[in-house]
């Protein structure tokens, strides 16, 4: 039904772009390319694959997803880097190395992958990721699936940036070997690893290797698992206060391909409804939208085509004066917006450097805790490591919530002011009554642009660093700085082992890292203020300047046509465009 509907929005759509395309509407043929654009990126599901190492991730992903096998698989450990697979219709490889560049292929993908995303392969150490591109019908509807090394490889930094994909992902699907189901890494995952409910709310477990286990067996392996499970989410409700649904169990088998049918019946039930179905309504009300805008357009063209020609040259003439008027309006409309645009920057950096503050002071008390229950029984660095990274990565999901409803009320409050702003510009000095909905365009097209830069700073906060590469605010990483502690983890861990004390005392050197950090997070925060206004500013500038010259456009279409056609045939003719597209 979801896919349904999505792919007779697309057609729709583009049916709608032929129709503005003759009818030479510039500017609504760019918002409907963009349009499509938002579409396929909305409308698209990221699906992350998680699972100790030879769950049967690859493989799985392999039979599941793309029906071919491309992702390299080995009994031994296998995938050493994050590997995203695509829609292509042309098929390739994308090789992005740490150093900026990137490399692509179109044949012989085994063999690539082998060298590049399997443990041991020469290049391996220089990829930060690596994309392929495949035609299949499963990613041409809108998935992108994520391979991940497996979750208890021995590198930590690995398993951070796997892990860092968490809050990314739509859907996550935890692979368990039914053969050695629950392992100690399995239930720690659980409990340590994920810990809010949006995240948890989003897995599925899958019970791989389902053919190695007999007949007999079956109901047993699956009431082991659904037992131990609930102890591990029980303690996981009790942390974070909530009660937490027993998330699915499917046993599946990435070789024989059983069950593939029902995982995949529910996977695109939880995909389609949990996200899509609100998205892609949004997307309908988007298209009639559009489509309103252009019949708009065409009923001044009638309108435009009535008058005389001399009446239109004068028109033009004095629309060129009015944009003279608009560019200084826009200056004065500039001034009276950046105060109080700057006014809710600076409180929402200073709501966040509140935020960092408390996050601080959860993260020492939760290691102070840890480290006063577990002291006795750490016999080595790792698990030490382990701790303070796990307490912290849990501290900062704790507060994920927080931060992200701040960001929110920043919005609104940024909405309300260009709402407020919108109605003491009197625009009808400007525009047609119709043209009023430019500021909503306005508001609609900057959001994206700051939340992206939110949406990074919250990555960073949560992974410490650029994971898909690009982002604005991946250079500031605090959880990176944070979990780098490893390396102070250690020494507090070697001086002080049998001193429980010292360790407790050392802690300082944590919050005094912490408070470097998050400072110097902040200052770029406070630096990017000028930025954000300006984004706005700019656009509220372009829009209504290029609102002008279309109109201009506009009047001039409308002189050549009085030259060329009658005008009531003129008019017979847009009337019957309207009629076709009240059809589209
Ligand atoms: N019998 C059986 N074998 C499987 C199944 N799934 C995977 N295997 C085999 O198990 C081995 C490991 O599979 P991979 O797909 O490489 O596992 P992985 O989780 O990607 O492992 P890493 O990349 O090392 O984390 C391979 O030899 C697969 O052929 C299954 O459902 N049944
Ligand atoms: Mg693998």
């Amino acid at each position: 039904m979801f896919l349904e509907k999505k792919s007779e929005l697309i057609e729709r759509t583009n049916t709608l772009k032929i129709f503005a395309n003759e009818l030479d509407i510039n500017n609504i043929n760019e918002n409907i390319d963009s349009f499509l654009e938002e579409i396929q990126r909305d409308l698209t599901f990221n699906v992350l694959c998680l699972g100790d190492f030879s769950s049967g991730k690859s493989t799985f992903i392999n039979q599941f997803f793309i029906g071919k096998n491309v992702l390299p698989t080995n009994v031994t450990t296998t995938t050493a880097k994050l590997t995203v697979l695509k829609y292509g219709l042309e098929e390739k490889i994308v090789l992005k190395y740490k150093d900026g560049t990137q490399k692509e292929f179109h044949e012989n993908f085994e063999n690539i992958l082998k060298h590049t995303v399997a443990k041991g392969g020469e290049e391996v150490e220089k990829i930060d990721l690596v994309e392929v591109y495949i035609n299949s019908e499963f990613l041409k509807d809108g998935i992108v699936i994520v391979d991940s090394p497996g979750l208890n490889d021995p590198e930590t930094e690995r398993m951070d940036v796997t892990l860092g994909f968490i809050n990314r992902a739509d859907s996550i699907l935890y692979l368990i070997m039914a053969t050695q189901a629950w392992k100690k890494s399995e239930k720690e995952f659980l409990e340590e690893k994920i810990l809010s409910k949006e995240d948890l709310d989003k897995i599925f477990f899958l019970l791989n290797y389902w053919d190695l286990i007999d007949e007999n067996q079956r109901d047993e392996v699956i009431k082991f698992v659904k037992t131990e499970m609930e102890k591990s989410l029980k303690i996981v409700s009790a942390e974070l206060g909530q009660k937490i649904p027993t998330p699915p169990l499917i046993p599946i088998s990435a070789k024989t391909k059983e069950n593939f049918d029902v995982l995949k019946k529910k996977l695109w039930e939880y995909l389609s409804t949990k996200k899509g179905e609100n998205i892609l309504e949004n997307k309908y009300k988007k298209l009639e939208v559009l489509k309103r805008r252009i019949k708009e357009l065409i009923i001044e063209k009638i309108e435009l085509q009535k008058k005389e020609s001399k009446e239109l040259e004068d028109s033009l003439k004095n629309l060129k004066q009015e944009v003279e008027k608009l560019k200084e309006d826009v200056t004065i409309f500039k001034k009276r917006l950046k105060p109080k645009i700057d006014g809710e920057v600076t409180s929402f950096v200073e709501e966040v450097q509140k935020l960092f503050e408390r996050l601080k002071e959860n993260i020492i008390e939760r290691l102070s805790k840890r480290i006063d229950n577990n002291i006795e029984g750490i016999d080595d660095v790792a698990d030490f490591e382990k701790i303070i990274k796990d307490s912290i990565r849990k501290s900062i999901y704790l507060e994920k919530r927080n931060f992200e409803n701040l960001y929110r009320k920043f919005l609104k409050k940024i909405e309300k002011i260009l709402e407020e702003e919108k109605s003491r510009l009197d625009l009808k000095n400007y525009f047609s009554k119709n043209k009023v909905l430019y500021l909503d365009d306005i508001k609609e097209h900057l959001k994206p642009e700051i939340s992206i830069k939110v949406d990074y700073m919250i990555d960073a906060i949560i992974t410490g660093g650029s994971v898909l590469g690009g982002a604005v605010l991946a250079s500031v990483n605090p959880l990176f700085a944070i979990v780098a502690l490893g390396g102070v983890a250690y020494n507090i861990f070697i001086k002080a082992k049998k001193e429980k004390q010292e360790i407790l005392k050392q802690l300082s050197i944590i919050e005094e890292q912490i408070d470097d950090t998050f400072s110097e997070y902040i200052t770029r925060l406070e630096g990017q203020q000028d930025e954000i206004t300006e984004t706005i500013l700019e656009n509220i500038r372009n829009e209504l300047i290029e609102a002008y010259l279309e109109k201009e456009r506009i009047y001039k279409q409308a002189l050549e046509d009085k030259k060329i056609n009658k005008d009531d045939e003129l008019t017979a003719f847009y009337n019957d465009k309207i009629k076709e597209l009240e059809k589209i």
